[in-house]
């Protein structure tokens, strides 16, 4: 097997990160600069190497070395290039930068795999820029709903039509429903990542198999209105205290999160962003709102189903308790995805040959490798250790890991386009 061009990729991370760094970590704002930047890169760099390059409506980027075959469905490999604001310079980036250095290897040694072999570019996959989930991956699948190119991004406050008409998309194809690539035309999809937690490393394994990928069900702007007050002269019986009131909406909840594990449900329950109105609070008053957000995850949606009961009848007790009022806004979801058994055999024996370690496990991070699942398309993920967790500037990927992981990519890939 052909060494994918590890020195193109080591040359690529430190572009993106030159391309990306914005003073505390990595910047690649979706359907903004910083991710244009990483994708002008990656095009630029695959038109050297000899690969045929296509955007498509949503500006997803196509990298293709030409199979013998061209008219069967391709293979498709790839990730994501936006990041969250200040996080690491490994997230999505390793998967499409896997895919280049194998290409490229392949290419140069003048191999043709028995069909197109796709490397995916994929636009916005971080839903904290835009609130929507996966944007990209459902523009190219022809799944983006159209209300979703009216959201607006939460720092320019245009909206994802305006984004991409300005960067050079055709936001009306993708209004339409046309799909960036025929799903008919896809043999397989498999996406290598970072793993965003610990296990890998915990468990000293070269090679995280996806069984399944998480789902979510998320409240992005839920808001508790209670009443502001003099901190000194309102006595408790008379406060309507926001504070409290959302302080014990999370111990109730995870208290509840603990009892469902030892159920047995595989969840998470995250409150990511919590703030008072700088406007109004202040140290001697009784803060009169709060403004938050309740992001869920499991692969079971009946798990999210039960924490999201418990999210109601809590709200419901905690506003006739303390007389505030709770509104938890819209209700946003993206479905749980399995990974295909003969996908995850097929990276399995490629580890195997190249004698690594690997270790079978569920992602509880969101990735497009979803997308391609739920739309039909047999899919599957592999991670490489990371350390410091992900969606932070400390994000660590070791260069000899991602070495490795792209080795049983590359066996994986040839061994699939020439079935
Ligand atoms: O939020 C996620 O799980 C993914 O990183 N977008
Ligand atoms: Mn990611
Ligand atoms: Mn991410």
């Amino acid at each position: 097997m052909i060494e994918p061009d590890s020195a193109l990729a080591h040359g690529l991370f430190d572009a993106m990160a030159a391309a990306s760094f914005d003073g505390i970590g990595m910047t690649r704002d979706t359907y903004g600069a910083g991710e244009q930047r990483a994708h002008d890169l990656v095009a630029g760099h695959a038109g050297m190497l000899g690969l045929e390059v296509r955007i498509d409506a949503a500006l997803n980027l196509y990298l293709t070395l030409p199979g013998k075959e061209r008219g069967l469905p391709a293979v498709l490999t790839g990730s994501h290039l936006d990041t969250v604001p200040r996080g690491g310079n490994y997230d999505g980036a390793a998967g499409v930068i896997a895919g280049i250095a194998i290409l490229a290897a392949w290419a140069k040694a003048g191999m043709t795999p028995g069909r197109d072999v796709t490397v995916i570019a994929i636009r916005a996959e971080e839903s904290v820029w835009f609130p929507v989930s996966y944007i990209g991956s459902k523009a190219a699948l022809g799944l983006l709903p159209p209300d979703a190119l009216d959201v607006v991004r939460f720092d320019t406050q245009k909206t994802l039509y305006r984004h991409i008409q300005e960067l050079g998309g055709t936001p009306e194809l993708i209004k339409a429903g046309t799909p960036g690539i025929d799903p008919a035309a896809v043999y397989a999809f498999l996406e290598l990542h970072i793993e965003q937690g610990p296990v890998l490393i915990d468990n000293r394994r070269n090679i995280g198999i996806v069984t399944g990928i998480c789902g979510s069900l998320r409240y992005r702007a839920a808001t508790v209105t209670g009443r502001y007050a003099h901190s000194g002269a309102t006595p408790r019986s008379h406060r309507r205290d926001a504070v409290v009131a959302f302080a014990q909406l999370v111990d109730a909840l995870h208290r509840h999160w603990l009892a469902m594990e030892a159920a047995g449900h595989e969840l998470t329950l995250t409150f990511g962003q919590v703030n008072t109105d700088s406007r109004q609070s202040d140290f001697s008053k009784v803060a009169g709102s709060v403004g938050f957000c309740i992001d869920i995850r499991s692969r079971s949606t009946d798990s999210l189903q039960q924490m999201d009961r418990q999210v109601q009848a809590t709200v419901a007790a905690l506003a006739r308790q303390h007389g505030v009022i709770f509104d938890l806004g819209e209700q946003r979801r993206s479905q749980p995805a399995l990974m295909d058994d003969a996908l995850r055999r097929e990276l399995a024996r490629s580890a195997d040959r190249l004698g690594l370690t690997h270790h079978e496990m569920p992602s509880g991070a969101g990735h497009d490798a979803a997308m391609f699942a739920n739309r039909g398309i047999p899919a599957a993920m592999l991670f490489i250790p990371n350390a410091n967790g992900s969606h932070n500037p400390d994000e660590r990927m070791e260069l000899g890991d991602f070495d490795r992981g792209a080795r049983v990519l590359a066996g994986a890939l040839w061994a699939i386009a020439n079935v």
